[in-house]
């Protein structure tokens, strides 16, 4: 084999790896309260972990309620072909102006990439997004793109599960456990804090429609094949050039 065609192998074997995409996932915390620990799935269509105007699953409850993903972790745990990776985020709660990430990998048949958390100081308000909502897709043109997606108050949902009494007793962070059922029960842009509603909205961070909350970014990650096969291309290239 001439060098050209060892070299034209090499980029094909570049190339081809990027069928076994990994990704990184990381969330910022932008906003003025904590948020929980964040769900990420990668799936075919199928998989929609909420619809704005529906109701929640035990899933997105648990998470807008409480931060816990063990719900959401075996709703995806049980879809089977359609979700080819889930996990939450490692390192608990994602305190104001620190950020989490984590890798996992997926092919172009589930690229499409759906998340929630918490908002953390909220009754049951939680940021998140799925196949239905903003169907975030994590390739284009057979290659993988990611996203990186600031979130702002206009993005930030009411669960519709629990009333938003803004009572200590019913507030995680303050140590309540309440969970009085909300009139409303549909996924909706969340009201955000009422002042003079229960004994503890002034106690509860505020924000409006414009306020920055979250940055969720997916990015790929060159696997160690590829930069095994680039750095021999490389190598190859510089030597070729010494030569000539
Ligand atoms: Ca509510």
């Amino acid at each position: 084999m001439n060098r050209a065609l060892a070299l034209a192998a090499l980029f094909a074997l570049s190339a081809n790896s990027f069928a076994q995409t990994t990704f990184r996932v990381t969330v910022e915390n932008l906003g003025p309260q904590a948020l929980s620990p964040l769900f990420f799935s990668a799936s075919d269509h199928t998989f929609n972990i909420f619809s704005l105007d529906g109701t929640a699953s035990a899933g997105i409850k648990a998470i807008a309620e409480g931060g816990n993903t063990a719900p959401m972790m075996g709703i995806a745990g049980a879809a089977g072909g359609s979700v080819s990776a889930f996990g939450t985020l490692p390192g608990g709660p994602i305190m104001m102006g620190q950020s989490s990430s984590s890798m996992f990998t997926t092919d172009e048949t589930h690229g499409y990439f759906s998340f929630a958390m918490m908002l953390g100081q909220t009754n049951d308000g939680f940021l998140g997004e799925s196949v239905s909502t903003s169907s975030l897709f994590l390739f284009s043109g057979g290659q993988p793109r990611g996203f990186s997606m600031l979130i702002t108050g206009l993005r930030a949902w009411d669960a519709g599960t629990e009333a938003n009494t803004q009572n200590a007793a019913d507030l995680g962070f303050l140590g309540g456990s309440g969970n009085p059922a909300d009139s409303n029960t549909a996924i909706r842009i969340h009201d955000s804090i009422v002042p003079g509603i229960g004994d503890s909205w002034a106690l509860q961070p505020d924000w409006d429609l414009n306020t920055n909350l979250a940055r969720v970014t997916v990015e790929s990650v060159p696997e160690p094949a590829t930069m095994v096969g680039l750095g021999i291309a490389a190598a190859a290239l510089l030597k070729r050039k010494r030569r000539s």
